[in-house]
């Protein structure tokens, strides 16, 4: 099995109870086993002029492959009522893949380490309550490093 991380977010329709009936979907994946999930951060949309975000981090051991938890998660979304209209529009769920085991995935479906995430609080501080201080990603950069370089600022733990 491999452990994953993945970040969840939404800024509709509910967000908070939208998270909690996620963590709940990714509890009964199928060859997977719970292992835990980060409190819910509230933060600013990186896109202004959308409503604020909810968004957590989960971690799971699994023995689903890459793209079929990817396929896993974007049911997830989809039961949760997302709808793909714009890039990065506000959205009922999202389901993120940050990290899977050691592996660095460059396909054109599923970027990992996840694109961006050095750069996101709400990403960053999450993760950072689920792994040992020392964590090391999979590309090398270690989370304390990643964590200096992003402030705390404007993220506010529900
Ligand atoms: N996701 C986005 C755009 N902006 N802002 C916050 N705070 N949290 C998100 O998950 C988020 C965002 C689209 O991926
Ligand atoms: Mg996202
Ligand atoms: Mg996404």
């Amino acid at each position: 099995m491999e452990t994953v991380y993945i970040g969840l977010g939404s800024n509709l329709a509910a967000p908070e109870q939208q998270l909690r009936q996620a963590l709940a979907a990714l509890a009964a994946l199928p060859d997977s086993h719970w292992i835990g999930a980060s409190a819910l951060y509230s933060s600013e949309s990186l896109l202004p002029g959308q409503p604020r975000y909810t968004n957590a981090v989960a971690a799971l051991a699994t023995d689903l492959a890459p793209l079929a938890l990817l396929d896993a998660l974007q049911a997830i979304e989809n039961d949760q009522g997302r709808e793909r209209l714009e890039r990065w529009g506000p959205r009922t769920l999202d389901l993120d893949i940050l990290l899977f085991g050691e592996r660095v995935i460059d396909e054109p479906r599923l970027k990992v380490p996840h694109y961006h995430m050095q750069a996101r609080a709400f990403v960053l501080y999450p993760l950072a309550e689920l792994v040992p201080a020392d964590f090391v990603l999979a590309d090398g950069r270690t989370l304390q490093g990643l964590l200096d370089e992003c402030p705390f600022e404007g993220l506010q733990r529900l």
